[in-house]
């Protein structure tokens, strides 16, 4: 199956807001595995489908130790559960060479479809509960960086552009 493409910051196209899949076609779970097979190949731990310039509701990820366990949610919605926060190292496929400490709630309830269209209802917690809100964020044109100062994100933009430029 082929890897897919994926968009880097700053671009614009991960801005974009992404819309709800009506229906969960074939077409979505070929995507769906393609996805899979593109950020074990990377390798990393969660993708959304904004990240190859699909602009619809859909993430995948898989934060096993074996890379055995993965996992699709289609329309997911999140709600903290407590007051408890976490910090987790992040990266993203769509900043290449970049992590950051993010601060997050915990613990999530996540309610969302899988890959049959079957409701999904589970509580998140540590590094699920990030990989989820951080993939939940591109849903929503939201990246990791938009958590740093200006001066962070700013320098990040810069030395992505100038490797943009370069290759
Ligand atoms: C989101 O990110 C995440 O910079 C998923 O050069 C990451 O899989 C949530 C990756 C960490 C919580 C904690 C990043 C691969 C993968 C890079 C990823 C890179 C190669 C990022
Ligand atoms: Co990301």
């Amino acid at each position: 199956m082929p890897l897919l493409p994926i968009l880097e910051f700053p671009d614009r196209r991960l801005r974009v807001k992404a819309r709800p899949i009506a229906e969960v076609t074939d077409a979505i779970r070929t995507l769906a595995n393609n996805m899979l097979e593109t950020m074990y190949a990377a390798p990393g731990i969660g993708l959304a489908a904004i990240q190859v310039n699909q602009p619809i509701q859909l993430i995948v990820l898989d934060i096993s130790e074996e890379k055995n366990q993965p996992m699709i949610l289609i329309n997911p919605k999140l709600a903290p559960v407590g007051d408890e926060r976490s910090c987790y190292d992040e990266g993203c496929l769509s900043v290449p060479g970049f992590y950051e400490t993010v601060e997050r709630p915990a613990k999530v309830q996540v309610e969302a479809l899988n890959e049959h269209a079957e409701p999904v209802g589970f509580v998140a917690e540590g590094l699920l509960a990030t990989c989820i809100q951080h993939e939940c964020d591109h849903l929503n044109g939201k990246l990791f960086v938009d958590y740093l100062t200006t001066l962070k994100r700013e320098r990040i933009r810069k030395k992505l552009e100038k490797q943009h430029r370069e290759s």
